[in-house]
């Protein structure tokens, strides 16, 4: 049969590319050689046909007039968007230059790629670029922005990214949501927890907001922000006290649940209940049902994690499941990232060797700082699978950043983004659906290959494409540099050290599209921590100047800042800042909000509906109140990484602090302190 790319019309099989865990199948529909409709594809074993609001509008952001199609060079003053089209040629050499004068003068660590997963394809995104950079010499970056806190506090207690299998959480009985906005953000873990409910589970939902999920549960338990690990402490002292433990799991694959029982002891119902916000009762309530109900699933977000404690909140729910032995039950157990199980070959992928010396690493949440302050300082930014003028903590010193003179930045993209909007040099990229990539989620089991299935978009070229022309630019003769696609997938897969990936092919994937890894239930067995066994007591932890029992470390108390803890979170209908610059998915949010408490809004005097002006030290916003009962006093909560037009004060990421998480170097995102007032006229723009 024909490639994809090159039949006209058809309905032909493909992958979700977005930083999303549910990773579906998609059906994409060609007519004359255009993509059309694009749909769920309901062979997808865990996804099933459905997809979610945003992808289903998909075709309007690929052929949006908005999308770049060709080179561009800067022609104004930086910063100010204002570009002429060039050709690839000089674009290339343009960049290429540049920096061989950089490297002659100031060496390769002047340049810095800064990359997240706007497309999660292996190749684009964690495969050629960092070969080619590894090759360069360049600065490496750390890719803490999303999940790094809760990553490493998870893997102190479990050793690994791994827990239940999302097909499995249909036979539990109780579901918690702990921290993740699931409708919007994990949508078939709801349909999963749905037929789950139709079987009796119970669903309850651990928030500082009454969002779409909090909406959705039987049970809502809304907490103080950044309190979640001494709930979990509560809920394990009444877990212990009250003899719903299983003691024989404990014994048999646990280390330190006797120094944990007697160190929960302080962990007491009244002065937890004082911390977090949850009734004393409403804490009996939550821990009975849990020592009492079997399977029992928690499916941790990422929201408890961006917090200053954000490691150890995630450490310390991890443990739960162990204290009634829930991994032994099909469907018990928990979920934080499910993306150890299809572990592929990261040396053959990413090729560390071709680095001559480990060149020093630049944390990403700390980009604002790292240009304005870095010594040697950062010369040139290469961006690619990222927005960093409006995802990274505190946006104001980003942009400062991004407005040095001296600074010449990249920005490979599909859309003229805010950081787009300061570059020197514009690339245009080609969607997902243009390319060869391969696909592994980070929730289920199932790995995909993507196949072209439109010609690329006018001059678009993919991250892999660009990379080999800079490689090829610079001189570089590395077989590495030259591999095609198939050659990647192939060295990727190999990769006996993960039985899951046994049988795995890039022949079986190109002929069938997906394939189920091969995944075994983490217990019985042996887990990839220090003593095999899940950790109540961390002696990594100790070493690593950690408590080695879980422990409530409150949020920095911060007054002087403001009296709110401000937690802006993502949206419905865009994916973090991808979809903000697409009227359809703008309208269908209307417009910025911030949920306040009803008894904060009236000491302020700001009513429903009213604007708000919040600031702090870094910068301020203006967003429309939504009075009510949806988060509790002291918190506010917004929703979405609003595009800015210049003026707009929708900037949410300018008011959060660029501090770094407990563990990992994750960020902060949602311990930032605001003050609120109602907006005057002025600053309404
Ligand atoms: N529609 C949509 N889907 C997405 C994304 C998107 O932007 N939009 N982003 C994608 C990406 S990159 C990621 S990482 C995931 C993130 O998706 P989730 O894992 O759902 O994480 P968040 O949406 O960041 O936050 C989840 C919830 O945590 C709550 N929260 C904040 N602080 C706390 C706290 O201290 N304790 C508790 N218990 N809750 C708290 C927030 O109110 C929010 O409801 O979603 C992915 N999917
Ligand atoms: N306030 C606040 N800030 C946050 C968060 C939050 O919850 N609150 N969430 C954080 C989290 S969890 C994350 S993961 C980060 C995400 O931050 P980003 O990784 O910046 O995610 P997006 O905003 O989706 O931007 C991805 C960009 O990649 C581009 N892109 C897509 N495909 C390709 C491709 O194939 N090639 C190239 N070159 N470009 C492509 C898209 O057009 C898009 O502009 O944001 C973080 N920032
Ligand atoms: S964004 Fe998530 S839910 Fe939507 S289609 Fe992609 S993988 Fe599925
Ligand atoms: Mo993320």
């Amino acid at each position: 049969m024909q490639p994809a790319v090159n039949q006209p019309n058809g309905i032909f099989p493909s992958v979700c590319s977005l930083d999303c865990p549910d990773q579906c199948g998609l059906l994409v529909h060609k007519e004359n050689g255009r993509i059309i409709k694009i749909e769920g594809d309901p062979s997808h074993p865990v996804t099933k046909g459905a997809i979610c609001n945003k992808v289903r509008h998909l075709t309007g952001l690929l052929y949006d007039p908005q999308r770049l199609q060709y080179p561009l060079k800067r022609i104004g003053p930086k910063g100010e968007g204002k570009f002429a089209r060039i050709s690839w040629e000089e674009a290339i050499h343009t960049i290429t230059d540049r920096w061989k004068t950089l490297i002659a003068q100031e060496g390769p660590e002047a340049i810095l790629p800064y990359s997240f997963y706007g497309n999660m394809g292996y190749l684009g995104t964690e495969g050629f670029d960092r070969r080619f950079f590894h090759r360069l010499g360049a600065s490496r970056l750390g890719r803490s922005i999303c999940s790094a806190a809760g990553g490493v506090g998870y893997k102190y207690t479990m050793g690994s990214d791994m827990g239940t299998s999302p097909e499995d959480t249909v036979h539990a009985k109780l579901i918690i949501m702990w921290g993740i906005n699931a409708v919007s953000t994990n949508m078939h873990q709801v349909m999963l927890a749905e037929q789950a409910r139709k079987n009796g589970a119970q669903i309850v939902v651990i928030d500082v907001h009454k969002n779409r999920t909090g909406r959705w549960a039987d049970w809502f338990i809304p907490l103080r922000p950044g309190t979640d690990a001494a709930l979990a402490l509560g809920m394990m002292h009444i877990l212990f006290a009250e003899g719903l433990t299983d003691e024989s799991f404990l014994k048999e694959y646990t280390v330190g649940y006797e120094e944990l029982r007697e160190h929960v002891r302080q962990y007491d119902p009244v002065s937890v209940a004082d911390i977090t916000g949850v009734p004393v009762e409403d804490l009996y309530r939550l821990a009975r049902l849990y020592g009492k109900t079997s399977p029992a699933f928690i499916r941790i977000g990422n929201g408890l994690q961006h917090h200053d404690n954000g490691g150890m909140n995630v450490r310390t729910i991890s443990c739960l499941p162990a204290l009634t032995g829930q991994w032994l039950h099909k469907g018990g157990g928990a979920i934080k990232s499910n993306s150890g199980h299809l572990t592929m070959n990261e040396k053959a992928l990413q090729r560390p060797d071709l680095m001559k010396k480990a060149t020093r690493r630049i944390n990403m949440n700390r980009i604002g700082e790292a240009l304005l302050e870095l010594d040697p300082p950062i010369r040139s930014m290469y961006v690619y699978n990222c927005n960093p003028a409006v995802v990274a903590p505190d946006a104001n010193k980003v942009r400062t950043g991004l407005m040095r003179e001296d600074l010449f930045t990249v920005v490979h993209e599909l859309f003229l983004t805010e950081t787009a909007q300061y570059a020197d040099i514009v690339l245009p990229a080609t969607s997902s659906l243009e390319n060869t990539d391969l696909y592994a989620s980070y929730w289920h089991h199932y790995i995909h290959l993507q196949q072209p299935v439109v010609e690329p978009y006018g001059e678009c070229r993919s991250n892999v494409q660009v990379f080999r022309l800079l490689a090829a630019a610079m001189g570089f003769t590395d077989q590495a540099l030259m591999d095609t696609e198939a050659d990647m997938v192939r060295q990727a897969l190999d990769y006996p050290a993960n039985p899951a990936l046994s049988g795995m092919t890039y022949e079986r994937l190109a002929q069938d599209g997906f394939v189920k890894g091969e995944v075994k239930p983490l217990l019985p067995g042996k887990l990839n921590t220090p003593s095999g066994k899940i950790e109540l007591y961390s002696k990594a932890m100790k070493l690593d100047g950690y408590s080695p029992l879980p422990v409530y470390n409150p949020l920095p108390a911060g007054e002087e800042e403001g009296p709110f803890v401000f937690v802006p979170a993502p949206n419905h209908n865009f994916l973090n800042s991808t979809f903000s610059h697409n009227q359809k998915h703008v309208s269908l949010e209307k417009e910025p909000l911030v949920y306040m408490n009803a008894a904060d809004a009236a000491s302020l005097g700001i009513g429903d509906g009213e604007m708000v002006r919040l600031w702090n030290s870094l910068g301020e916003c203006v967003l429309k109140a939504v009075v009510g009962g949806e988060v509790l006093p002291g918190t506010l909560v917004s929703q979405g990484l609003w595009a800015d037009a210049a003026g707009e004060k929708r900037l949410v990421n300018s008011l959060t602090p660029a501090r770094l998480a407990d563990m990992g170097g994750g960020a902060t995102f949602f311990s930032g302190r605001v003050r609120a007032e109602r907006a005057a006229p002025a600053d309404m723009v």
